[in-house]
């Protein structure tokens, strides 16, 4: 395989991180970009995800498909959130195997980490504790597809990596009402508001838990960095049954003050309330991002210039928006 014709699909272009990846990667020059649609390929369907990688002459994968959502949504379609997922990365990961691609990245998610994990979460805190119940069928899916990874390192020698990303927000977020992460949700909610003249937002649960958020165009931008380093790099900084490596911004706030940024932000003057009926999820959830730092690799976006940028991007797309 000659650098020139290294042939790099995006599970997932269509997706918040999917879409990113493809925006770094689409200008730069020796690579072809794969992508592929739902309506074209079911990627939780075994024979067409093979027939796929059959045809593709695949040479690197992100693995960025996956079925997300907030709280909300977690709490309330776990069946979805655990088989999706287990299919989506069980048939790419084999399928890539079968079809001798050498390197993959898989992304994961801060939610594979114990509900009570010491703080910040590093690394070695992974299959510690038990999980936090409202997301807990997404985060065995997530923690299988670092193992599906691993497994195929040490049984087939293979170069499978995964980044396990904090809190994500950004263009081409979902900003349904309910099903959505909190800044899509709180976003969407406050710009209303603001429009219609609305006395108050609410906000979900007590505003008391604590979430460190990255910019999505930094993950994209790790993704890549960690795609691309060196294989003895990579295997220094991790072992061949604790390969994934955190990626976060290393600063973390409650959800008050978010809302509080949000409303600055989207330049709503009204009341905040709290609506306590609604779940907290995990008290805290900060990375320890330090073997990623190490790596040479740190976050551009700080949290308010973050949500400008984004909320920027929602009023310019506020017709096509994505609510699913
Ligand atoms: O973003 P979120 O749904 O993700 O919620 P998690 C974060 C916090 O914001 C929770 C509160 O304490 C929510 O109760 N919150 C306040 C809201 N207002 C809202 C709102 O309007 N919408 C939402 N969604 N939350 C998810 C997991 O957990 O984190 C996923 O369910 C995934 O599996 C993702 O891992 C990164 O941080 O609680």
């Amino acid at each position: 395989m000659s650098a020139s014709n290294m042939r790099v699909f995006i599970a997932g272009h269509r997706g918040m991180v999917g879409s990113a990846l493809l925006r770094q990667l689409e200008n730069q020059e020796n690579l072809t970009i794969v992508t592929t649609t739902r309506a074209e390929l079911d990627l939780t369907n075994q024979h067409a995800v093979n027939a796929f990688f059959a045809a593709q002459q695949i040479d690197q994968v992100y693995l960025a498909a996956a079925k997300v959502g907030g709280i909300h949504a977690n709490n309330t379609y776990p069946a979805d959130f655990i088989y999706q997922n287990l299919m989506i990365e069980a048939n790419i990961i084999e399928a890539a195997h079968q079809n001798d691609v050498q390197k993959l990245l898989f992304l994961g998610s801060s939610c594979i980490y114990p509900k009570f994990a010491e703080q910040p979460m590093n690394e070695d805190a992974l299959l510690t504790g038990i999980l936090e119940p409202t997301n807990e069928p997404y985060a065995i899916a997530k923690i299988a597809g670092i193992k599906l990874c691993e497994s195929y390192n040490r049984q087939y020698g293979r170069d499978y990596r995964s980044v396990m990303p904090t809190n994500l927000y950004g263009p081409e977020d979902n900003f349904h009402p309910d099903n959505s992460h909190v800044i899509p949700g709180l976003m969407r909610r406050f710009h209303e508001a603001k429009v219609s003249n609305a006395p108050e937002v609410v906000i979900w649960g007590s505003g008391k838990p604590l979430r460190e958020f990255l910019h999505v165009d930094d993950m994209a931008a790790a993704s890549i960095h960690v795609m691309n380093l060196d294989q003895a790099l990579y295997q220094n900084h991790t072992t061949p049954m604790l390969s994934h490596i955190n990626v976060g911004s290393g600063v973390d706030c409650s959800i008050s003050e978010l809302a509080q940024t949000i409303a600055k932000v989207t330049g709503y003057q009204g009341s905040l309330v709290f609506d306590a009926t609604k779940p907290d999820g995990s008290p805290r959830k900060l990375m320890d991002s330090s073997k990623l730092w190490s790596l040479d690799w740190q976050p551009n976006y700080d949290l308010e210039r973050g949500l400008a940028h984004t909320y920027e991007w929602f009023k310019a797309n506020a017709l096509t928006l994505r609510m699913a």
